[in-house]
Formats: structure tokens, C-alpha cells, sequence
């Protein structure tokens, strides 16, 4: 009895000590420099305490989380961060943590859509205990816990945060990143940099936009000549075994893979293999008369498989089944975006068509509904871009997307297709291209553009680059995804996707492109956008996402900078 009282009364004493000796301390409001930000957490007397270089992770037998609490034992010994703006914390004379106890309730739960990813860590005062603990349902909630905890870590001896609680659990579940790997090549070693950053992150998702018009680097077994011939060269090609690679490495990193092949429009590049299954593959640019913004695929020879061509089909099917079988997620993308009419109706079989049973939204729903079926008895949900029902001129019935079936990804118009879509009852995730586009341009317009010929002071509006005005990270931070939406239909909202096209971006600017900004849309899915009140908190962001920048470089993603080291120097 004396000693439950005794010991809480020391820790008084102790704390007021350090109260009084460090006045800049002020005990509820010490900023936690984790992100993305825990939804809930509590260090009412921060503290910090060493880390000792022996320190140890007991963790349930898993395979991945065996992987995961490994990698993550090393960091935490090994990173010495040092941060930006060091904690004026005062170190304990206490004995340095030694050890952390993780605890699974399922950890055989598979890396799912939905999986849960919430976690509790304890990491106690070093004088009633040296043994962290983190509790969570899965392992993937585990991992995220590691994550957090390892943010937590820094300086030489390492040093960690103490007498700190924290429960956290996102707000959405889908969390992604998507990277166009057709327009320019990125290599193995660029997607795995990419999954880790995401996971360090807390993203969950990298949606891999394979092939697209200009290039298919994806080895398929059945179809080898798609990207025997379709790929940019010998060395710009991924193999199964690559494949493998990438995915395994999602689920040690605790991210999915969702594939994406890009049809009917969007597939150019198939016609190197076969130039008898795509339309207007050979068209470079459109025809004298025609206004190129007809085509929403403003690019050189985009290319859309005829649905009026059986051979069409055998390929398609062929090239689901081998994807299927190569991407274990349960979710497949369709790709269905931006179906051009100009391009098909360059084809005489489909202008008869057209003449005898009326529209290219009828071709459309043929292409759709064989293809469709077909994913959905492999097993799998199909994402596809709002296009398919949207688009103002050529889409398909409703009634040919259930939408147990089907998922949308919206771009277009900000909220409105959301709140279209979701009211209709379907599930959507967010990747819309006033705040989520991460890419600048398009590699600008080939062939005739009067554009660039007009008396000086003309506006030409962006010039060919859709991108204006650069989304900085600050729009992506206060982008709410589900503006508008009524309760049920906010319920409908899977989460988001920043999305690099690749027109202009390689492994040159990566990193840079993608973050910190995808860090931004990170912390708004996972616990929002707003402080306690209510308000927008990106002022509070700011400081925490430069240093997570700085930390982010230290483990080698060359994450762009948001501010002058000046800002440092000179703190608001
Ligand atoms: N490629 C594919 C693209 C785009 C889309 N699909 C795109 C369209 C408009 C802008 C940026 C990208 N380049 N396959 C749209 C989903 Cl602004």
C-alpha cells in the first residue's frame, strides 16, 4: 500500500523537478515528432530514456512479422537520427529500455482490404519498467506500431521516447500511392524504394499502373510477344520473378500490390504484337480538322482494342488470367479510363457497327461485360476509373456494374463523381487530379499546335501540362475526400491514391515527385487533417513534416524540401 503511493509521489517530485529546470517544457503540448500522427496519444510528462544497444523484440512466430521485428531491431540500434530540432528533454538516470514485447490476437489474418491496422504502444517510465509493449489485432497492425516506435528513436547514443502511450487506427483503410510504369521505366530496385517509403508512411497500397499506350514492360506467359515486342528494350522489362520480388516485398512492408492493365483504350503498345486487335494504334496525331481535346488521351498513337475483334478478346483474357495468377490481391484494376470515339470510329468494321445498332457506348458495354466477367470468375474485385460510367460520351449501363463487384476510382470534377457514385452505392477511392496528381505534364503536344504560335501575351492556358497549378503539399494535406457526402455515402469512401503519370517523371525524380506530398495525403487519411477543435492543424504539420522529410532522406528516399534550413534557425 505504502509503496503504490510512495512510487507515484517520487514521480511527482521528479517531474516537478524537471518542470522547474526546463521552463520551455510545457507538459501537455511537447509536440510528438511522429508521423503520420497517432489519433491518440499521451506523454504527460515527456521524458526520454536510452535505448540500450542490446535492445531486444519478442515477438509472436510469424513469418512476416519475423521479418519485420528484424529489420526494425536493426534501426532502431542502428539509425541515429539525428533530428532537426533536437527535444529539449532531459535524459533519465534511469536504466535504458531494453526490450519490446509485441502481442498478436490473429496473427494469421491475411493482408486485406479492411485487415486491421491498429495498434497500442506502451513504452513505460523507465523506473516502473524496461520493457516497451505493443499490442495490435494483426501483424499488419504490428507493423505499423514498429513504425511508430522507430519514429520515436533518435540521436547517438539512441535515445527513445518514455512514459508515452499511444493508441492508433486509421480512418481509411485504402491508402495508396499509384506509379505509371509505362511511360517511362522504373526498375525493381525504384518500386521496392517506393513500398518502403510507403510503408514508412503508413500507405498500404501501391496501385501499379503497368502498361498504357507507350510501353507494356510486363512479361506474360501466355502473351510473351506483348512485351517481347511491346517493351521499351531488353533491360525494361519485368519478369515474373520481378513480379515475385515486388510483391513479396509488399507484404513484408505491409502493402498491397494491386495491378493495373490499362483496356480498352490505353493500349497502343499491344499493337507491336498485334497490330490487328488495336485501333488507331499508327495515328500520331490527330487528323487536320479535328480538335485534340476530343481525345481525352492527348498522347501520340494511344491505341484501343477493338471489341469487335475476337482475337481482341483471346489476348485480353490471356493477359487477365496471367496477371491474376502473378498479383495476389484480391483487388485487380480494369484500367476503362478515357475511351477516345475518334479513335474507334477510324476503323471501318466498327463505323458499320456504328451505323446498324447505334453507339460506341454499346461497344463499350460488349468490351466490358466479357471482360468483366471474366475477372470477377478469377476471384477478383475490379477497380476501375470513374470513366466507365461517367464519361460524358461513351460509357457503360449500370446494370452491367454490380456493385458488389466493382469498385470506381474517381479523378474528374473534384467531389462531385464521388458523391455521384457513392450515392449510386458504390465503393470509391479518391485520386482526384485537382489535388492528387502528383505529375507535371504530359511531355507537351507532338505534332501541329498552333498553340505556341500566338502574338505574345496570349494565354495558352498550361501550355500541354494538365498539372497546373502544382499541388503542393499543403492542398494535398487539406484535401478532405469525402466533402460533401452524407453519412452513408462518406461510408462508401475506401480511402485514396496519389497518382505519379509518368510522362515526365523516371527514377531521376521519384522520390522527389511523390515526397513528402504523398506524406501529406498519409497523415489525412490516417488520422485527418484536424486538431481537436476542428481547425485545418497543417501549421501544427508543418514543423513535424520537415522533420519527417529530414528523417525520411536519412533512410535514403530523397524526399524533396518544404522549407529553408533558415526556418530552423529561426523558429516562428
Ligand atoms: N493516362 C491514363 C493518363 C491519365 C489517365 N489515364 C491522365 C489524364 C489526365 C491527367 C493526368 C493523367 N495520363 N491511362 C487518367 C486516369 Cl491531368
Amino acid at each position: 500500500m505504502g509503496a503504490a503511493i510512495g512510487i507515484p509521489l517520487t514521480f511527482l517530485l521528479i517531474l516537478a523537478f524537471f518542470i522547474t529546470l526546463s521552463p520551455q517544457i510545457s507538459a501537455v503540448s511537447y509536440p510528438i515528432n511522429v508521423w503520420p500522427k497517432p489519433t491518440a496519444f499521451s506523454w504527460p510528462h515527456p521524458q526520454i530514456t536510452l535505448l540500450s544497444p542490446n535492445f531486444k523484440i519478442h515477438f509472436p512466430l510469424n513469418p512476416y512479422l519475423h521479418q519485420a521485428a528484424n529489420r526494425y531491431r536493426k534501426q532502431f540500434i542502428e539509425e541515429h537520427y539525428n533530428p532537426l530540432v533536437v527535444p529539449h528533454l532531459n535524459l533519465t538516470s534511469s536504466p535504458p529500455l531494453k526490450s519490446l514485447t509485441i502481442t498478436v490476437t490473429d496473427d494469421s489474418a491475411p493482408l486485406t482490404h479492411g485487415v486491421n491496422e491498429s495498434y497500442t504502444l506502451t513504452i513505460p517510465s523507465p523506473e516502473q519498467s524496461t520493457t516497451a509493449t505493443l499490442t495490435a489485432e494483426t501483424v499488419w497492425g504490428a507493423m505499423r506500431g514498429l513504425e511508430t516506435l522507430s519514429q520515436l528513436i533518435f540521436g547517438n547514443p539512441s535515445r527513445v521516447a518514455c512514459d508515452l502511450y499511444i493508441h492508433d487506427e486509421p480512418l481509411f483503410h485504402h491508402r495508396g500511392v499509384m506509379l505509371d510504369t509505362s511511360r517511362n521505366f522504373y526498375g525493381v530496385s525504384d518500386l521496392q524504394r517506393l513500398i518502403r517509403a510507403l510503408s514508412m508512411n503508413k500507405l498500404n497500397v501501391f496501385h501499379w499502373h503497368i502498361t498504357d499506350s507507350q510501353s507494356f514492360p510486363l512479361v506474360l506467359p501466355s502473351e510473351p510477344e506483348l512485351a517481347g515486342k511491346g517493351a521499351y528494350g531488353e533491360e525494361m522489362k519485368y519478369s515474373p520473378e520481378d513480379v515475385k520480388r515486388v510483391v513479396e516485398f509488399g507484404m513484408r512492408y505491409g502493402v498491397r500490390v494491386v495491378p493495373e492493365i490499362d483496356m480498352p483504350a490505353h493500349t497502343g503498345s499491344w499493337a507491336l504484337a498485334y497490330p490487328d486487335i488495336v485501333t488507331c494504334a499508327n495515328m500520331m496525331w490527330w487528323p487536320a480538322g479535328v480538335d485534340w481535346t476530343d481525345h481525352l488521351a492527348a498522347e501520340p498513337g494511344t491505341g484501343q482494342l477493338n471489341p469487335l475483334s475476337p482475337n481482341a478478346y483471346k489476348v485480353a483474357k490471356n493477359v487477365i488470367h496471367d496477371v491474376v495468377s502473378m498479383f495476389p490481391d484480391s483487388y485487380y484494376h480494369g484500367g476503362a479510363d478515357e475511351i477516345a470515339p475518334n479513335c474507334w470510329i477510324t476503323d471501318p468494321e466498327i463505323q458499320a457497327f456504328v451505323a446498324k445498332n447505334g453507339t460506341l457506348s454499346r461497344l463499350l458495354e460488349i468490351f466490358v461485360d466479357s471482360t468483366l466477367r471474366y475477372i470477377i470468375s478469377l476471384n477478383r474485385t475490379v477497380v476501375y476509373w470513374e470513366d466507365v460510367l461517367l464519361d460524358a460520351s461513351v460509357n457503360v449501363s449500370p446494370s452491367l456494374l454490380p456493385p458488389e463487384n466493382v469498385i470506381f476510382q474517381t479523378w474528374n470534377n473534384g467531389p462531385s463523381n464521388t458523391k455521384k457514385l457513392t450515392e449510386a452505392g458504390y465503393r470509391v477511392i479518391v485520386s482526384s487530379a485537382d489535388y492528387y496528381y502528383l505529375d507535371c505534364g504530359h511531355g507537351g503536344w507532338v505534332g501541329n499546335d498552333t498553340r505556341y504560335d500566338q502574338p505574345p501575351g496570349t494565354d495558352i492556358g498550361d501550355g500541354g501540362s494538365w498539372c497546373a497549378p502544382f499541388k503542393t503539399w499543403q492542398t494535398i494535406y487539406n484535401y478532405d475526400i469525402t466533402y460533401g457526402l452524407n453519412e452513408s455515402a462518406a461510408n462508401l469512401v475506401l480511402g485514396g491514391e496519389v497518382a505519379l503519370w509518368s510522362e515526365q517523371a523516371d527514377s531521376t525524380v521519384l522520390d522527389s515527385r511523390i515526397w513528402p506530398r504523398a506524406s501529406a495525403m498519409a497523415e489525412a487519411l490516417w488520422s485527418g487533417n484536424r486538431d481537436a477543435t476542428g481547425r485545418k492543424r497543417y501549421a501544427e504539420a508543418t514543423d513535424r513534416l520537415n522533420e519527417w522529410r529530414n528523417r525520411m532522406v536519412t533512410r535514403g528516399i530523397a524526399a524533396e524540401p518544404i522549407q529553408p534550413l533558415w526556418c530552423i534557425r529561426n523558429p516562428g
